[in-house]
């Protein structure tokens, strides 16, 4: 069986950003129907439960047809917030570390790279998810649509967005390029560094 993960932080850490109500019903309602679903999906597979979701989702050929559909969206909204929340912490307008030096290399300077990521995220028709992705020790942006992992297509994500109106339509509806914003007021680039290092 798959379980919620525990949330790092209260719904109300991420203030004014990301607001408590939006946090607890994301965490909550959201990814714990993922949850919910994935097991159900799962349910006469006990062999596929007790893989982990990293695995399911990397090798989406071995699971039974009938029922990959279903771990496609569960599974990876399973894997994909459970991967979200620890990426975000306040961070007073800092960004530093291993990561943000290559970005700044890459992309000539830290507001280049923000310029870029937003932009992916703001022309995301639809719901998806934008990511940071290490593809042989270069730094890649990539979007997927709906809950599409980007493990499935051979990708090493260490940072993500979650652009599905449910992660902002409380406090700024359709401004998304508004939450995208905040969402740089809360990008922990520390974890984004412990990804990178954990490729
Ligand atoms: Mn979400």
């Amino acid at each position: 069986m798959f379980n919620l993960p525990k949330l790092p932080y209260s719904y109300n850490s991420l203030e004014p950003f990301i607001d408590a109500q939006t946090m607890e019903v994301h965490y909550t309602k959201h990814h714990q129907a993922y949850v919910d679903k994935l097991n159900s999906t799962l349910q006469n597979y006990p062999d596929l439960l007790k893989k982990n979701i990293q695995d399911l989702l990397q090798n989406l050929d071995k699971i039974p047809p009938g029922i990959r559909q279903g771990v496609i969206n569960f599974g990876g909204g399973h894997l994909n917030h459970s991967f979200f929340w620890p990426l975000l912490k306040k961070n007073n307008g800092r960004y530093e570390g291993q990561v943000v030096k290559i970005l700044i290399k890459k992309f000539g300077s830290f507001a280049a790279f923000k310029e870029v990521f937003s932009q992916r995220a703001v022309s995301l028709f639809g719901s998806g998810w934008v990511w940071l992705v290490v593809d042989n020790n270069n730094l890649e942006i990539i979007v997927t649509n709906n809950q599409d992992s980007p493990l499935s297509i051979g990708q090493k994500p260490i940072l993500t967005l979650d652009v599905w109106e449910h992660a902002y339509y409380l406090k700024y509806q359709n401004r998304r390029i508004d939450y995208i914003k905040a969402f740089f007021e809360v990008i922990n680039w520390k974890q984004v560094d412990k990804n990178f290092r954990a490729v």
